[in-house]
């Protein structure tokens, strides 16, 4: 371990420059070895740094139903990841101590994207794990919800599950839905980032059928970099498409992040302007299909989406005020989105970023398997929930998915009979813009009220207030990066030159008021 540095398990875990990091993966390794014990199941570790650029990489720990480590170990992850070699035993100790860590067997679960550190990076997590005698499962190059699905199905009694069965499960679970709903099939066109992505769509869609779902993989990773000028946060962050993609007007386009649990799409409108359907478009999809099936079905279930701040204004309004769909919204980080998500009987959840998926307990999922054959429900009511049912069954609860997401759109335009065109214009997003700070030190910003205002500094609120007034349909909110060192800011307004006005304002408030460094940001 390098002396001071000082790196935290964020919102995705532990990221970085993945030179030297060697010694965090090695730890990870042992703590995942001590959850296990703890858990009496098998853990999972990814190694990935999902949209980051090809040389970082990082790495976080899966719980045993393919939830995010617990808030809880988050620290102790921190703790163990800092501390210098000669205080590794003692930190240990501790955690076995404090925790209550039995002297049992332990599994652990381990995969990894395809940038060229991650293969000695998953060395040095099955080196640390191994050195608690856990047994090692390593499932090699995997997509992070893969590795989700399959620790799930383990602890949930599947032993022999692996990635083939995943492929079996979405694949039969997509041909049972497009079996109910009409047929039509344009290919849809998949930028996956030149990352793991590619190779594992091309062996669903092969498992699907290129009869039933023809799908154009784009940026296979043959020749062009990791993330790099593709995939879907430069998609969205740049509204703009992947370089060299050649566009056609309401063409389907989708992208993937570089570990595959991000899912955006857009397309070319008739004058050729990019029109971007981002992870709000895809929720309020999901949505508004559910709850017209369960009405239709005559089921009554408390459905509610779940936003961050970064959700378009639009898009919160056209839920709420169109669609009468209740609304959350929590910080960023998809554990508070999944958190919250389960608080709702169904719970559509999704960051604007396009990582999302739908969360149904168990009795609500019986109860619209049973309406799907009750001889007391008209043919009709029985006919939307078995397609309920079928559409619920494509969809991996465990964690957004860009492939199972991507089924999930495609199987909604099939059975609308809708092309992009239809989808797009269910709402028109207000102009937004994204922009980053190099501030001193990132944490003297504190965030409260789902991060849409600044507590501290004090002065930076009133700031972004007197700044959001002078623009019409002006929103606009700081924070601080749980994965980069920056401050985020975001803007909104009527028009695109305002909201990147807005953006420019509130940015140098930031550099201003809070500490900012190096070049003032001008755009
Ligand atoms: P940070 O760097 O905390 O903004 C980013 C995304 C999150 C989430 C994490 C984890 C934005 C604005 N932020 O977090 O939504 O996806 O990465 O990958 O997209
Ligand atoms: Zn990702």
């Amino acid at each position: 371990k390098p002396d001071n540095v000082r790196v935290s398990y964020g919102t995705a875990g532990f990221r970085g420059n993945a030179s030297g990091m060697e010694y965090v993966f090695f730890r990870m390794g042992m703590l995942a070895a001590l959850r296990s014990k703890l858990k009496e199941a098998a853990i999972g570790v990814m190694v990935t740094a999902s949209h980051n650029p090809e040389h970082d990489n990082g790495v976080k720990l899966i719980d045993p139903q393919g939830e995010m480590l617990a808030q809880s170990w988050e620290s102790l992850a921190t703790a163990l990841a800092n501390v210098t070699n000669d205080q590794l035993i003692e930190q240990l100790k501790q955690i076995i101590d404090s925790q209550k860590i039995p002297l049992s067997n332990a599994s652990v679960f381990i995969a990894r994207d395809s940038r060229p550190s991650s293969l000695s990076l998953s060395r040095a997590v099955l080196d640390g794990a191994s050195a608690f005698g856990a047994t090692c499962h390593d499932h090699g190059l995997l997509t992070t919800p893969q590795l989700h699905y399959i620790l799930a199905c383990y602890n949930g009694g599947d032993i022999k599950v692996d990635e083939e069965h995943y492929y079996q499960n979405y694949a039969s679970a997509f041909k049972a839905l497009l079996n109910v709903v009409s047929l039509f099939t344009s290919p849809v066109t998949v930028d996956c980032a030149n990352g793991v992505g590619a190779a594992k769509l091309t062996k669903l869609a092969e498992r699907i059928g290129a009869n039933i779902i023809d799908i154009v993989v784009y940026n296979d990773g043959q020749s062009g970099k990791l993330n790099e000028n593709c995939g879907a946060d430069y998609v969205k962050v740049q509204q703009r498409a992947p370089a060299g993609l050649n566009m056609e007007p309401f063409h389907r386009y989708a992208s993937f992040d570089g570990d595959a649990d991000r899912l955006i799409y857009y397309t070319l409108d008739s004058d050729c302007n990019f029109i971007l359907l981002d992870g709000d478009k895809i929720a309020a999809l999901f949505a508004t299909y559910i709850r017209d099936n369960l009405k239709k079905a005559s089921i009554n279930l408390r459905l509610g989406i779940i936003q961050t701040a970064y959700a378009n204004g639009n898009s919160t309004n056209f839920l709420i005020n169109q669609q009468n769909i209740e609304i959350a919204c929590t910080p960023t980080g998809v554990k508070y989105l999944h958190e919250k998500a389960l608080t709702f009987d169904i719970g559509v959840y999704f960051e604007a970023n396009g990582h999302g998926t739908i969360t149904v307990n168990q009795e609500c999922k019986n109860k619209i398997s049973a309406a799907a054959f009750d001889p007391n429900k008209s043919a009709e009511e029985r006919f939307a929930a078995k397609k309920l049912k079928l559409f619920l069954d494509i969809i991996n609860q465990t964690v957004g998915d860009a492939m199972c997401d991507l089924l999930a759109v495609e199987a909604i335009l099939q059975d609308k009979n809708w092309s992009v065109k239809e989808w797009y214009r269910i709402y028109t997003e207000l102009p937004n813009r994204q922009a980053k700070v190099q501030v001193a030190d990132r944490r003297i910003i504190e965030t409260g009220d789902a991060e849409r205002k600044v507590i501290l500094p004090s002065m930076l609120q009133p700031a972004i207030d007197e700044l959001v007034r002078k623009y019409p349909s002006g929103r606009s909110f700081v924070r601080p990066s749980g994965t980069e060192d920056v401050v985020r800011v975001y803007a909104e307004a009527n028009t695109q030159e305002n909201a990147d006005d807005l953006a420019q304002q509130v940015s140098l408030a930031v550099y201003n008021i809070g500490g900012g460094v190096g070049k003032k940001p001008l755009f």
